[in-house]
């Protein structure tokens, strides 16, 4: 973590949101990662969606593990509650808070390392329950804070910067997210503010599990010819399904689009998600075909980002288990503990 704080100064000319905050109100302490790298990009791609959501920062709850891509929740919502796990168990901390309080907006942040290696059974548990989270990974194919070993993400056949030809089958977050039941998928690219920040809104909207796996190019350890997560790569492969534009809930929609060109989801919140396709028969409300079209396009070394599926109905772990409207902490002594009577009770009906 860095200790180095930013200074307070709010230039005349930025602009507050309807809560009364700007863009600098969002930012956290100064980086300390590399120059260049994919990660920052990403942090200014969150910082520029919760400012345009409106979002008060004390309502949004950062959680992370270990890595580059996990220190960078203190580079952003520095006046929001933030939680460092321990490597790759970021899921069941921000599943344990999101229990206790429903009432704040958990932002997952994670690296491919501590989602799909050492977090891989936390990441697919987190998925199939239905954790109502923006997950995002922070994709390089390297453990970048341990020195560029390959990720579990690494593609098959990609190479290191030393030469070494990665053997092993890459683990495809997407793919096992669609798989799992998460209800919001999409994949972008750290380059793309312009697909990145709208993805980021509509999966801070959104009612159920929602993951953004964003290749964020690591220039330090992953940046080469032969590496398939490098600036160069994603550029002349990326093949986006659609382009998302986000609107709040109530606003007026004054785009205009040619018939058939544009998708408009509605998610629980009233918040409306146009898709203009790219590609004229991809429908992002089909689970099965986003994953046959993901698998067959990745097959071609393609990397298909957008908004790959949406279910706009979805609910989430707390609709599952009937859990109480009220945080834990809001609750008074009577209610957190109902006395001996009702715990007799309880314990007779499990004999
Ligand atoms: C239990 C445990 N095992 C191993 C490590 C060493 N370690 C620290 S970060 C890291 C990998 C990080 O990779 P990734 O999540 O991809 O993040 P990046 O640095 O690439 O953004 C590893 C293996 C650790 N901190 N804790
Ligand atoms: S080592 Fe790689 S991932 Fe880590 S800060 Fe540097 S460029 Fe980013
Ligand atoms: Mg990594």
């Amino acid at each position: 973590m860095t200790y180095i704080a930013k200074p307070k100064l709010h230039h005349p000319s930025l602009q507050p949101n309807r809560v009364g905050y700007t863009r600098r109100d969002y930012e956290g302490r100064i980086s300390t990662l590399c120059a260049g790298c994919g990660h920052d990009s990403i942090s200014a791609a969150i910082i520029q969606a919760c400012w345009e959501l409106d979002i008060e920062p004390h309502l949004v709850a950062k959680l992370s593990g270990i890595g580059c891509s996990s220190k960078t929740p203190d580079y952003f919502l520095g006046a929001s509650h933030g939680f460092n796990t321990v490597h790759g168990r970021m899921p069941s901390a921000l599943t344990g808070a999101n229990l206790a309080n429903r009432n704040l907006l958990y932002l997952g942040v994670s690296g491919d390392g501590d989602s799909a290696s050492i977090g891989l059974g936390q990441f697919a548990n987190a998925m199939r329950r239905g954790v109502r989270m923006a997950y995002i990974v922070e994709n390089n194919g390297v453990y970048g804070l341990t020195k560029g070993q390959f990720s579990a993400t690494a593609d098959q056949g990609s190479k290191s910067k030393k030469g070494v030809v990665n053997s092993d089958s890459p683990v495809d977050l997407v793919g096992l997210a669609l798989q799992l039941g998460a209800t919001y998928v999409a994949r972008s690219f750290s380059g793309d503010k312009e697909q990145l920040v709208p993805l980021i809104k509509g999966a801070m909207a959104h009612g159920g599990a929602a993951l953004i796996d964003v290749i964020s190019p690591c220039v330090t350890f992953n940046n080469h010819s032969g590496s398939t997560k490098s600036y160069d790569y994603v550029r002349q492969h990326n093949d986006a399904v659609s382009r998302i534009d986000f609107i709040t809930p109530g606003k007026e929609i004054t785009a205009q689009y040619a018939p058939g060109s544009v998708v408009q989801v509605q998610q629980h919140d009233g918040s409306m998600l146009h898709l203009r396709k790219l590609h004229e028969h991809y429908d992002p409300t089909d689970r099965y075909g986003a994953m046959a079209y993901m698998q067959t396009h990745q097959a071609r070394g393609e990397i298909v980002t957008g908004l790959l599926y949406v279910d706009p109905l979805a609910t989430d772990l707390h609709t599952a288990l009937n859990t109480s409207e009220l945080p834990l902490n809001t609750m008074d002594t009577t209610r957190l503990c109902p006395g001996t009577k009702v715990l007799e009770k309880i314990n007779a009906a499990l004999r």
